[in-house]
C-alpha cells in the first residue's frame, strides 16, 4: 500500500480509537442517578448534580469522532458524492454517534432545576449504555470511512491518468528535471503522456498530481475547474491554468525556448512547417489512431468488446496517411526537416500505443516511417517517459 493511505488509515484508526476510549470513560463516569440530589422544599422539587467527568469526555470524543470524519472526507476528495460502497451508511452512523455523544456529554453539565409539580418532575441523567453505543458507532463509522477512503484512492495500475502540474518558479531554468520514481501510478494515458515528454525533453521541473478514471475523478468538481470538459491533461503554472495537451506543450515549449530541446522550430518558414506537421498529427492521424488505440488497448483492459470493423476501417484510412508520412520522411530525416521538434512529439504517445498492436506491421512495412520510429525511441526522454509509464523497467 502506498505510504499516504497508510498513514491515512493510521491517523483514522488512532482518531477512531481515541473516540471510542474517551466515550467508554465517559460510560464509566457519567453522573448515574444515585448522585443527582434530588430535594423537596414545599411544593417545590429540585435536582441538582456537579459536572461530572464525562461531560469533557463525551465532547472530546464527539470531537475526535468529527475530525476523523472531516479528514476521510478530504482525503477521498468527497464531501457528498454517493460514489464507493459505505458513504452514506458512514454519514448515517456519523449523524447518530454525534448526536449521542453530545447529548451525552450535556447531560453530564452542572445541573440545577426545579419544579412545581413534583408529581410530574423527572431528573434526567443518561441511562446506562449511551456512551458505549456512541462509541461503538464511532468505531462503526471510522472502519467505513476508511473503507470508503480506500475504495475511492484505489489505483488502477493499467489506465491510469495523469493531471500534471508544473512547479517552475520564476521562469528560471531548474537544471535537470526530477523523474519521478515508476511507483504505484504509472502514467498510461497518451494525452498527459504528451505534456510530459514536452517537459523531459524541455528539462522542465514538474510535479504529477494522478487522477483516478476508474473513480471518475476527472469528473469531479475540483478536477472541472482545471478541465471543463472532465478529461486529463491540465496544468498548473504558479496561477496559471491550462488544459489541451497540445496547447499545453506549445505553451512550455515557447516558455522555455532558451533551455533543452527547441520544438518550435528556428525561423519563421520552419516554424510553420512544424505547426502543419502538428496540425496534420491532430486533424489526419489521431482522429484514426485514437479510435485504433481505444478498440484495441483500452476496451479490452476495460473488459469492453472491440469494434474489429471499425477497426478495419480506421486502419485502411490510416494506411492512406501513414504513406502520406513515408512520403514525407523519405526526402526528411525528421517531419519538419532535419531536427526533431514539437510536429514528431506530438505523435508519439499514440504511435507508442499503436506499435503495441499489430498497426506495427503497417509502420514497419514503410522502410522511412519505420526509421523514422527507432530514431524517435531512441530518445532519451521517450526512455524516460517510457519508464514513468510502467513499460519498461
Ligand atoms: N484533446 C484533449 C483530449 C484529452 C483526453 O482525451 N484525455 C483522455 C486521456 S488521454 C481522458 O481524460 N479520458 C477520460 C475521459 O474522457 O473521461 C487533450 O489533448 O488534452
Amino acid at each position: 500500500m502506498e505510504k499516504r493511505k497508510v498513514v491515512m488509515c493510521g491517523v483514522l484508526s488512532l482518531l477512531g480509537l481515541l473516540s471510542a476510549l474517551t466515550a467508554f470513560a465517559a460510560e464509566a463516569t457519567k453522573v448515574k442517578k444515585s448522585q443527582a440530589n434530588v430535594t423537596t422544599s414545599g411544593s417545590l422539587t429540585r435536582c441538582s448534580y456537579h459536572r461530572s467527568p464525562a461531560y469533557n469526555l463525551g465532547f472530546a470524543s464527539a470531537v475526535f469522532l468529527m475530525m476523523a470524519q472531516i479528514i476521510a472526507s478530504v482525503g477521498s476528495g468527497c464531501f457528498c458524492c454517493r460514489k464507493g460502497p459505505a458513504p452514506s451508511r458512514s454519514k448515517f452512523t456519523f449523524v447518530i454517534a454525534f448526536l449521542v455523544l453530545l447529548s451525552g456529554a450535556a447531560l453530564n453539565d452542572e445541573h440545577a432545576e426545579e419544579a412545581a409539580f413534583p408529581d410530574a418532575y423527572f431528573c434526567y441523567t443518561v441511562g446506562t449504555g449511551v456512551f458505549s453505543t456512541g462509541s461503538v458507532l464511532s468505531l462503526v463509522t471510522i472502519a467505513l470511512g476508511i473503507v470508503y477512503y480506500l475504495c475511492l484512492n484505489s489505483s488502477n495500475q493499467n489506465v491510469g491518468v495523469t493531471r500534471t502540474v508544473a512547479n517552475q518558479g520564476g521562469g528560471i531554468a531548474m537544471g535537470q528535471p526530477q523523474i519521478p520514481e515508476r511507483g504505484e501510478d504509472p502514467v498510461t494515458a497518451a494525452c498527459p503522456q504528451r505534456v510530459l515528454l514536452c517537459f523531459l525533453e524541455k528539462e522542465i521541473e514538474f510535479e504529477i498530481v494522478h487522477v483516478d478514471l476508474d473513480t471518475l475523478e476527472q469528473k469531479k468538481p475540483e478536477h472541472l475547474l482545471r478541465q471543463p470538459f472532465g478529461q486529463v491533461p491540465a496544468i498548473e503554472d504558479g496561477d496559471f491554468k491550462l488544459f489541451e495537451s497540445r496547447a499545453i506543450a506549445r505553451y512550455y515549449a515557447t516558455k522555455y525556448s532558451n533551455q533543452g530541446t527547441n520544438l518550435l522550430g528556428k525561423s519563421l518558414e520552419h516554424r510553420a512547417i512544424v505547426d502543419q506537421w502538428a496540425d496534420v498529427e491532430t486533424h489526419y492521424f489521431n482522429v484514426l489512431a485514437f479510435p485504433i488505440v481505444l478498440n484495441l488497448v483500452i476496451k479490452p483492459r476495460l473488459g469492453e468488446e472491440c469494434d474489429a470493423v471499425l477497426v478495419e476501417e480506421l486502419k485502411a484510412k490510416l494506411g492512406v496517411v501513414l504513406d502520406i508520412y513515408e512520403n514525407r520522411l523519405a526526402s526528411n530525416r525528421f517531419l519538419a526537416g532535419d531536427e526533431f521538434t514539437m510536429a514528431d512529439l506530438t505523435h508519439m504517445p499514440a504511435m507508442g500505443y499503436l506499435m503495441r498492436t499489430d498497426v506495427n506491421q503497417m509502420v514497419k512495412a514503410r522502410v522511412n516511417m519505420n526509421r523514422w520510429w527507432e530514431e524517435l525511441t531512441a530518445r532519451p526522454a521517450w526512455k524516460k517517459l517510457m519508464k514513468m509509464a510502467g513499460f519498461e523497467a
